[in-house]
């Protein structure tokens, strides 16, 4: 059998829309074989301000301004003319000539979202020619930054009650989470988050605590204080057959940067702004109570003294998780690993830009003992790349988001079957 020929031979990119109804890219990849890959990228709404940078319209007669035909054009002129006729199995090479073709560190001359489109979809056009599950061609690529055997599938962890800016408003936290215990299969872990979702909707429903859906599938309930909302899930939990601490945990990301104001952090559960060491001495309050397991962006991206100081303080006990800290950037997470800042990342393809920065960016915090959470975005679409991402690269669990909506649940399904597949 002759080889199969997987030079470039077309790059397409549209805008499609989102799960929140803005714009974004998609770009399929063609080989000159005929095989192709198509992926898709996410978008923030709570955004670091250390992320690499998605280009946007900014024409505010189009979609307010979250048009995304610049991206689109660059990927379709410049960088389609760039890559054509590399082969598609260099991914390393395709994402250097990506990062090259922009030239800046942040990627805003062609953004972050054209750049990240191209080299997902050669990853899936690769492992398409290859006739690969794309897993299993992304762990075959991880190799060359760090051995890993897929021996399991990542720990889920879902976003069950929605505040901040994901939320209606009533909530400073963001994220209210469950965590199945790390013992459990997928299918399972998966069965359990779902369970204790439909048990807090029945909760909300019960007192009328009104409720809409945030944008990542949980409830966006009327409550009084964030700790109405831990309350209600560890009720929940309560209620169910599954043991709280043993079984399944909470955790929680606050997107602090949301709630940090020039006086200090500001929830609706203390009176007056919080200085640093008192929103960490009400943080361990919290943790005393209701026992997290993991705790992320509890502070703002630039408050490090004080990650530091927490990490000291409840790293022992809790994953102290850098998202908007970290924004998936090496120079940010080394920086975090010599000050110890921080025991877990948040990993996000599109914070950081191109597949192969985001593999570096794993293998330094593996190589550090930091635990890895690879995650979606607020504004996400149906592809379930993410999913395979976490498997081929053993992230010790996943973020994905509720166990509802479509584009949220297209990546647990896909989970679903690699669990099937891999260990049948
Ligand atoms: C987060 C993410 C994903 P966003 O803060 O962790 O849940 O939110 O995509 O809005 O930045
Ligand atoms: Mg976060």
């Amino acid at each position: 059998m002759s080889e199969v020929n997987t030079s470039i031979y077309a790059v397409n990119a549209r805008e499609i829309l989102d799960s929140r109804g803005d714009p974004t890219v998609e770009t399929t990849v063609v080989l000159a074989s005929g095989y192709r890959g198509t992926a898709s990228v996410p978008a923030g709404t709570s955004l670091g301000k250390y992320e690499a940078v998605e280009l946007r319209d900014h024409d505010e007669k189009r979609y307010n301004g979250m048009g995304v035909l610049n991206a689109m054009k660059n990927v379709n002129t410049t960088i389609a003319s760039r890559v054509r006729g590399m082969d598609a199995l260099l991914q390393s090479q395709i994402d250097k000539t990506l990062l090259d073709l922009d030239g800046t560190p942040d990627k805003h001359i062609l953004g972050s979202n054209s750049i990240l489109s191209v080299s997902l979809a050669t990853a899936v056009a690769a492992a398409n020619a290859k006739r690969l599950p794309l897993y299993r061609y992304l762990n075959a690529m991880f190799q060359q930054y760090r051995p890993t055997q897929m021996t399991r599938i990542p720990t889920p962890t879902f976003n069950i009650i929605n505040g901040g800016k994901h939320g209606s408003g009533n909530l400073d936290f963001q994220e209210f989470h469950v965590i199945p215990a790390t013992n459990k299969k997928f299918a399972d872990a998966l069965r359990i988050g779902a369970e204790i979702y439909k048990a807090v909707m029945r909760i909300l429903k019960y007192r009328n605590a009104i409720f809409s859906v945030g944008y990542e599938g949980g409830f966006a309930p009327n409550l009084f204080t964030n700790i109405d909302a831990i309350q209600i899930l560890s009720e929940a939990i309560h209620n169910s057959p599954y043991r709280y601490g043993v079984d399944v945990f909470l955790g929680l990301d606050l997107a602090a940067n949301s709630f940090k104001r020039e006086r200090g952090y500001q929830i609706k559960d203390r009176p007056g702004a919080l200085s640093s060491d008192d929103f960490i001495t009400y943080l361990k309050e919290v943790h005393k109570t209701y026992k997290l397991l993991i705790l992320e962006d509890a502070l703002s991206e630039d408050d490090w003294d004080h990650w530091v100081r927490l990490t000291a303080d409840m790293g022992k006990e809790v994953l102290i998780v850098g998202d908007d800290l970290l924004a998936t950037n090496p120079e940010r997470l080394k920086r975090a690993i010599k000050e110890k800042a921080c025991s877990a990342i948040l990993c996000k393809p599109n914070q950081i830009g191109s597949l192969s920065e985001f593999l570096q960016v794993v293998t330094i915090a593996k190589s550090n003992d930091i635990k890895t959470i690879v995650s979606h975005r607020s504004g996400e679409t149906n592809d379930a790349f993410v999913a395979d991402l976490a498997v081929a690269t053993q992230s010790d669990y996943v973020k994905f988001g509720a166990p509802a909506r479509g584009e949220r649940v297209a990546k647990y399904n896909r989970l679903l079957q690699i669990e099937q597949e891999l260990f049948p």
